[in-house]
């Protein structure tokens, strides 16, 4: 446990390296990693920087990445480019599973490397005790397989993180608040005690990517140790936060976990193009504070968010939360892109008047309750 009272500041490393901001997903495609350099601005203009550790990020070696992914999709990973797509082997495209969703784009693998680094850069400060909060909002990529893409996601970071800490960490909590399944986590882990995963997610069986219902609850020694929460369209602040709050905390109490990563998708936020949900800033935030709130070594990762200027905003306002500082609501003056934040100009824009909540007390209740019972086999 790092913190001893209110008073105690832990400390906080941020890792980024700007040249994961570059890359272009392709006209139209809505994951735009620019929306990583608003970020940093905004972050940096309210001075965040200064209280942080800084680290730009190396990139992850072919080797590391090994750790997860399958030897012949890293090799495609590492050679394909747009210029040479005609002399690919016949059949290669369909079985990596390229296309609309995961497109061959310039630089698609340096730009994997890059954000997979910085998580395992970050993962590395809390193994040796240099930071007790690591984050990397390039993060996040949480469909990606051991052999191919999925969801905008190439590599798979956080599941190369987790790997990474199980090296020295005996229980691994994994918490999950972007507005899709964390498939690709779950599926890594989904035998084993060692890493508990819970998703909050939209799901009907059909949205995307189809998985995340109440009864994947993990097999053999992870039977109990996977979790789902599936939710319908239009949840709101204080049904999120209050079945949140209700779940994880039993949740940490019983599993006892030495690490946590959240993984912190913006798209759960209203206003997001992919989204259907009416989450305010706020409230996402108090789920990231909740977390914090036990102490444990945690490590922040980003993932979907496609409304760039709300994206920036829900991370630097976590930003502030994790170092226990309140940013004033007023965007900063002088920051690059600056009209990208008006009308408003305001920290916390208005995120919860589109949708209509589909969750029913009922409904929340019910989910409450299994989640619960699943949480109790935990004691034994
Ligand atoms: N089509 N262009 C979340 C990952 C969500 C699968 C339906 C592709 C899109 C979407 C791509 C410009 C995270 C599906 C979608 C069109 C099959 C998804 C390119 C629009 C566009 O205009 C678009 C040509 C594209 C993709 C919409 N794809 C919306 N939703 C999902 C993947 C990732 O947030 O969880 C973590 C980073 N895919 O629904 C289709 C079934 C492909
Ligand atoms: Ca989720
Ligand atoms: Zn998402």
């Amino acid at each position: 446990l790092f913190e001893f009272g209110a008073s105690y500041t832990p400390r906080v490393s941020y890792h980024y390296n700007s040249r994961v901001s570059q890359y272009h997903y392709g006209v139209r495609h809505p994951m735009k990693p620019f929306r990583l350099m608003l970020t940093d601005h905004l972050v940096s203009r309210y001075g965040l920087h200064k209280v942080m550790d800084l680290y730009e990020t190396r990139a992850a070696t072919k080797e590391e990445v090994l750790a997860f992914h399958a030897q012949d999709y890293v090799d495609f990973l590492s050679h394909v480019a747009p210029e040479n797509l005609n002399k690919l082997p016949r059949g290669s495209l369909e079985k990596f599973n390229i296309g609309d969703d995961c497109p061959i784009f310039q630089g698609l693998f340096e730009y994997s490397m890059l954000y997979a680094g910085a998580s395992l850069d970050a993962s590395r400060k809390l193994i040796n005790g240099q930071s007790e909060i690591a984050i990397n909002w390039s993060g996040g990529l949480h469909h990606a397989k051991k052999s191919n893409p999925s969801g905008f996601c190439y590599v798979n970071d956080i599941v190369l993180a987790i790997l990474n800490l199980l090296r020295y960490h005996p229980r691994v909590l994994y918490i999950d608040i972007d507005l899709h399944h964390g498939d690709g986590v779950q599926e890594a882990f989904y035998t084993t005690d060692r890493v508990f995963t819970v998703s909050f997610h939209k799901y009907n069986g059909e949205f995307f990517p189809g998985t995340g219902d109440l009864d994947e609850i993990g097999c053999s020694r992870g039977k109990h140790f996977s979790l789902n929460v599936p939710l319908n369209d239009g949840i709101d602040d204080d049904s999120y936060i209050n079945l949140f709050k209700s779940i994880i905390d039993p949740l940490v109490t019983s599993y006892k976990p030495t690490v946590i990563i959240q993984q912190c998708g913006a798209d759960s936020l209203g206003h997001d193009r992919l989204g259907c949900f009416n989450l305010n800033i706020r409230a996402h935030g108090e789920c990231v504070k909740f977390v914090k709130s036990f102490g444990i070594p945690m490590l922040c990762v980003g993932g979907g968010g496609y409304t760039p200027r709300n994206v920036s905003r829900l991370w630097t306002y976590e930003t502030g939360i994790l170092n226990d500082v309140l940013l004033p609501s007023d965007i900063p003056e002088d920051i690059p892109f600056r009209e990208w934040f008006g009308p408003d100009y305001s920290l916390h824009p208005v995120l919860d008047d589109l949708y209509e909540n589909k969750n029913s007390k009922k409904y929340l209740e019910n989910i409450r309750i299994r989640c619960l019972e699943n949480i109790k086999y935990l004691q034994g």
